[in-house]
């Protein structure tokens, strides 16, 4: 098997570390490279006075790391600029919220150009270069100047929107063009991928046979993968010393009442406001459970540079203050509403203490935590997993509770279900869901890209 170059914004250490305060991503591709063996290239999160190109090297078990200092405004004009202000919220739909200046688009090329002539001479002939997410959409293209001829993967963990948001894209020409560098591009759902052909066929005129795009003589393979977790890990993660420690501080501090859960980095995609008023609503509508229930919603900050960020933020503190003070009691409070991350582990007992696990994104790529809910589970008694049918591991994951999470009544709905539901349906819904998720893990999804691209016929410039 030749190396893989696994090229992405950010870059997790060799070591994994379970109980660290890893997202699913970082996790995600850890084990990727681990199995392949190779090199994960991108930004160190470190700013620099001047850009030097200067890498740093870390070796570990499996794979190497080699990571680059940026200038401040490129982080400006680049990560919080184009990435997270122009296409986050383009991409989720969010042409309310997305921002489009000159200034961002030319950080995010140039930073592109730097980043690609620094991992250049990382790549060897032989090796298979896997470049990841939104943030790097060009780079493919820069090393193809750069003389690269390897084969060359892209996958987006993000929606592809569709061609009437992405037109307006000042260079939504240019982006689409810039996929054509890969001899194979990746999304989680055959609803994002259509997009991305429809996009390129009705704005560039490029032409499609359904599984291949031509341009201009070039040729790019479109797969749907959706990602997975490393489920049988996370599975004996639930049951490690730690995780039972959680689950059972959850347990007792819950006296008897049953718990709902939601984890996510804070993020207008997320859908939190609409979960919060869903959640409120269902408190107006079943006087009967009020004390019975309480919502733990786990929010670590996120893009705190960006201003979005900072207005939803405050939003939430008016939701989550206005809920409690109007249902909480001198024993109870409904929401407990927290802004910090948890390590892994803690994190998987609170998911198994958890009777619900309330999953509803406005929109999302896939959505990791959903499958990190059911992998927690007691299979003897498990909790019902309630999940936005906007999300894409919805595609995978239908026989969960599934609400248009827009809809307040819905969500108020899906909650008195869920609560009411007896065991048998509990366990026949968990059981076919954690067959799917330790079925379609992150190995399979590794795999499945990684052998897509191998068959792939390399482009010949
Ligand atoms: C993007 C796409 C796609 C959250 N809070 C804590 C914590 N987390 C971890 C979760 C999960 C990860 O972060 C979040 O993953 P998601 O998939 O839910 O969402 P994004 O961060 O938006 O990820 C998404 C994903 O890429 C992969 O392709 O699924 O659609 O948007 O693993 O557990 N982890 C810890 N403490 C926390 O408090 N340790």
């Amino acid at each position: 098997m030749s190396r893989l170059i696994v090229i992405s914004n950010r870059v997790a250490a060799p070591t994994t570390s379970h109980s660290g305060a890893q997202g699913g991503l970082a996790v995600a591709l850890s084990s990727a490279l681990q199995e392949a063996g190779g090199i994960w290239f991108g930004w160190s999160g470190e700013v620099t006075e001047e850009f030097t190109g200067q890498l740093s090297f870390q070796r570990g078990e499996g794979y190497t790391t080699a990571t680059v200092d940026l200038e401040e405004h490129d982080v400006e004009e680049y990560y919080d600029g184009y990435a997270n202000r122009t296409l986050w919220p383009l991409f989720h739909y969010r042409i309310d919220l997305a921002e489009y200046e000159r200034s961002f688009a030319g950080g995010y090329q140039r930073v592109n150009e730097r980043l690609a002539e620094t991992a250049r001479p990382l790549i060897e002939p032989e090796d298979r270069i896997w470049i990841q997410d939104y943030h790097m959409f060009p780079l493919g293209e820069e090393l193809r100047k750069r003389g690269c001829r390897n084969r060359m993967g892209f996958f987006l963990h993000i929606p592809w929107p569709p061609p009437r948001l992405l037109t307006t894209l000042p260079e939504a020409r240019e982006l689409l063009e810039t996929l054509f560098a890969y001899d194979l591009v990746g999304f989680h759902t055959e609803e994002w991928l259509r997009s991305f052909e429809e996009g390129a066929v009705n704005i560039l005129g490029a032409t499609s046979d359904g599984e291949t795009l031509s341009l201009n003589g070039r040729t790019v393979r479109m797969i749907a993968s959706p990602i997975g977790i490393d489920a049988e890990d996370f599975t004996a993660l639930a049951a490690s010393p730690r995780a039972r420690l959680s689950f059972r501080q959850m347990r007792d501090s819950a006296v008897g009442r049953d718990m709902i859960v939601g984890v996510d980095r804070l993020d207008y995609s997320k859908g939190l406001e609409e979960r919060f008023l869903g959640y409120e609503r269902f408190l107006q509508e079943h006087p009967e459970e009020r004390k019975e229930v309480f919502l733990l919603q786990i929010a670590p900050p996120s893009r705190a540079a960006v201003e979005t960020y900072q207005k939803i933020r405050t939003a939430l503190d008016g939701l989550s203050g206005r809920i409690n003070g109007a249902y909480a009691d001198i024993d109870w409070v409904p929401l407990r509403y927290v802004n910090q991350g948890y390590p892994r582990d803690v994190l998987a007992g609170i998911y198994r203490a958890a009777r619900i696990g309330l999953v509803t994104p406005l929109r999302d790529g896939l959505n990791l935590v959903a499958k990190e809910y059911v992998a927690a589970q007691d299979p003897e008694d498990p909790g019902v997993l309630i999940l936005s049918r906007f999300a894409g591991a919805a595609e995978q994951l239908t026989e969960a509770v599934l609400v248009n999470p827009y809809s307040a009544e819905e969500i108020s709905d899906a909650i008195a279900l869920a609560l009411k539901m007896p065991r048998e349906e509990r366990v026949a819904r968990w059981q076919a869901l954690n067959e799917n998720i330790q079925r379609e893990d992150v190995f399979w999804w590794l795999r499945r890209f990684t052998s897509a691209l191998d068959t792939v016929e390399a482009m010949v410039d």
